[in-house]
């Protein structure tokens, strides 16, 4: 179960997404520390996910298959949606400002939450824990 609260704990070729997502140093060298948590909840096809780190908390619902919209911390703004596909959560978002398609993965790894990300031929990870 994706279920609870969840800390970061370390990243995968993190800095270099960012960048192809075009963020500048000075971001990337602060994101490299947000210290993000997540708090999932699931009730069948719903999720309400908690999100604390150190550029905002927000709360938001999606459901599964359901488009919604979703802001990054730097304001670039994504439409699109997640799916369950076995026991992998997968997501495909599209950014409002260039039409690209960034993709995204959960699943559970040895007790850790794992979600990869890729955009434009790079992808990258952030391992998070039970917190
Ligand atoms: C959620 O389920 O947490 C809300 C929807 C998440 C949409 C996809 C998130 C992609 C985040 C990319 C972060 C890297 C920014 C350069």
């Amino acid at each position: 179960t994706f279920n609870g609260p969840w800390k970061v704990d370390r990243s995968e070729n993190y800095d270099k997404f960012m960048e192809q997502m075009g963020i500048g140093l000075v971001k990337r060298k602060l994101a490299a520390h947000d210290n993000l948590k997540i708090t999932l909840e699931q009730n069948g096809d719903k999720f309400h996910v908690k999100e604390v780190s150190t550029f905002r908390t927000l709360e938001l619902d999606f459901t599964l298959g359901v488009t919604f919209e979703y802001s990054l911390a730097d304001g670039t703004e994504l439409s699109g949606s997640w799916a369950m596909e076995g026991d992998l959560l997968k997501g495909s978002f599209v950014r409002k400002d260039n039409g690209k398609t960034l993709t995204t993965i959960r699943q559970i790894v040895d007790e850790e939450l794992v979600q990869s990300y890729s955009y434009d031929g790079v992808e990258a990870k952030r391992i998070f824990k039970r917190a």
